[in-house]
């Protein structure tokens, strides 16, 4: 398998508008309640609101990736890295989530069906090194997350490839994508391609630009730098 997606660059086309006005948000801390909210007892996190639609959030570029030209990577601070094409993805033990998804934008979508690989079935195959506290998510379009290693090990955290058992859209990341609920949904890459292990954290695109680094939508943690 080659390696030319080891650095992926983000491409010109991006909406440097939105991505503008989301850091702006964050430096007047924007949509912020100040409220926490607890997740046993309420479903909806302070400062969101429900909606029946999907909306489509990203930098502006959403890369056409082929099945066959379509690759995952496990490495890093593991034992065995992996480098998965999508039949070697896709006869890995498939599984099924039902989740709520809190986009830091303010909405909420309840009742997500996905079908994909876990997460944890992936860090079982290629098992953390003592020292991996961390992950490094790059996706095809060179945006990049960050969440602690206990993050993406809960059972519900998922690479996806299909959403109410329909192949996931292009626009919603597919091939595959990161669905991990319990965070704001920016902690979710879409098309993702690489995961890295880490020993110390590695702030991702959003997070650089005022995003808070844990995005817990119930502590309502939107920003790093809220006044
Ligand atoms: N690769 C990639 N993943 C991404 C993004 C992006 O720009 N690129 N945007 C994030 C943000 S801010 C949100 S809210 C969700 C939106 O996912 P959706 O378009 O499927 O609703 O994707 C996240 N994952
Ligand atoms: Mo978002």
């Amino acid at each position: 398998m080659d390696d030319e997606d080891d650095k992926i660059p983000l491409t010109g086309r991006v909406r440097e508008k939105l991505v503008e006005t989301k850091q702006e948000w964050a430096r007047e801390g924007r949509l912020l309640t100040g409220q926490t909210a607890d997740p046993s007892r309420d479903r909806l996190p302070p400062g969101q609101r429900l909606v029946q639609d999907w909306p489509v959030l990203d930098l502006g570029v959403q890369p056409d990736i082929a099945k066959e030209k379509w690759r995952l990577r496990l490495e890093g601070l593991v034992e065995a890295p992996l480098r998965l094409d999508w039949d070697a993805f896709m006869a890995l033990p498939q599984a099924e989530a039902v989740n709520d998804i809190h986009c830091v934008t303010q909405w909420s979508r309840y009742d997500n069906r996905w079908q994909g690989v876990r997460a944890s079935t992936l860090l079982d195959l290629a098992r953390p090194k003592p020292a991996a506290r961390f992950v490094s998510f790059t996706s095809y379009d060179g945006y990049t997350t960050n969440v602690p290693l206990a993050e993406f090990a809960r059972e519900e955290a998922l690479l996806a490839h299909s959403w109410e058992g329909a192949p996931l859209t292009r626009q919603h990341g597919g091939p595959v994508r990161v669905v991990i609920p319990r965070l704001y949904f920016w902690k979710s890459p879409k098309w993702v391609t690489r995961i890295e292990l880490l020993g110390a954290d590695r702030p991702g695109f959003w997070e650089v630009r005022g995003y808070h680094n844990e995005a817990d939508p119930w502590k309502e943690e939107r920003y790093s730098d809220a006044p």
